[in-house]
């Protein structure tokens, strides 16, 4: 609601400086019978092989995260935090989506109860402090200065790997079509999305409507034509 409409931006191609980061598309965010199974989360799995293919054609890094909890962490509500039990380190649930083509380096982040969503970035539970995963070093020896996003969840490890790409200094592109929300409150998504468009990502992609919103929330018929990027 009253942005900008903005020319669609589109995605710089792929090549030696550029890793595709694709986050956390494993069983219980991307299958409907998953613990937190965010809603039309396979979606992105189509979107995601395309770039991969792309990626790879021109020698571009394609690199994964996995959400990797031991069966206790304070991550989980059972256990004094906030989510059901999810990404169970050797279960199904914690499976990359068997239909999302994987070519490249996997990052587990939360294997020692660590919290967090960044897959550059984890908390000790204990201490608080911040650990590095081993993704910035990996980037960094194979000369990456611009990450491309997608995956899940938009309102929780996307943002947070979006937003700490950015304070890294990577130049980063975010893949609308290409991630879904967890929408704990409805427009959580869409905030995401804004919180990395300020942080001074590329914003890529027709804007996808969260739950119960129309094609361009806010605005009356007639506006919701596709070239429409960013809106809503
Ligand atoms: C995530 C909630 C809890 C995510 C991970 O991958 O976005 N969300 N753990
Ligand atoms: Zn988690």
């Amino acid at each position: 609601m009253g942005y900008a409409r903005r020319m669609p931006e589109t995605r710089p191609p792929y090549d030696l400086a550029t890793a595709l980061l694709i986050v956390d598309v494993q069983n219980d965010f991307a299958d409907p019978a998953g613990s937190l199974s965010v809603r039309d989360g396979a979606a992105v799995i189509p979107v995601l092989a395309a770039e991969i293919e792309e990626a790879l054609d021109s020698g571009a890094l394609v690199a994964y995260t996995q959400d990797w909890h031991p069966a206790k962490t304070p991550h989980f509500a059972k256990d004094g935090g906030v989510w059901p039990a999810h990404c169970v380190m050797q279960t199904w649930g914690a499976e990359l989506h068997p239909e999302l083509p994987v070519a490249g380096h996997v990052v587990r982040k939360g294997s020692n109860g660590e919290d967090g969503y960044s897959a550059f970035t984890m908390r000790d539970p204990l201490t608080g402090e911040t650990i590095e995963t081993e993704l910035h070093d990996l980037l960094r020896r194979r000369g990456v200065t611009r990450v491309v996003v997608g995956g899940l969840a938009t309102d929780y490890c996307v943002v947070e790997t979006a937003l700490d790409a950015l304070r890294l200094g990577y130049e980063t592109v975010l893949l609308t079509e290409a991630i879904r929300a967890v929408d704990l409150q409805p427009g959580d998504g869409e905030r995401a999305i804004e919180r990395m468009r300020e942080a001074g990502a590329t914003i890529v992609g027709r804007a996808v409507p969260g739950p119960g919103e129309g094609a361009v929330a806010g605005t009356r018929a007639g506006s919701a034509d596709d070239d429409a990027a960013g809106a809503g």
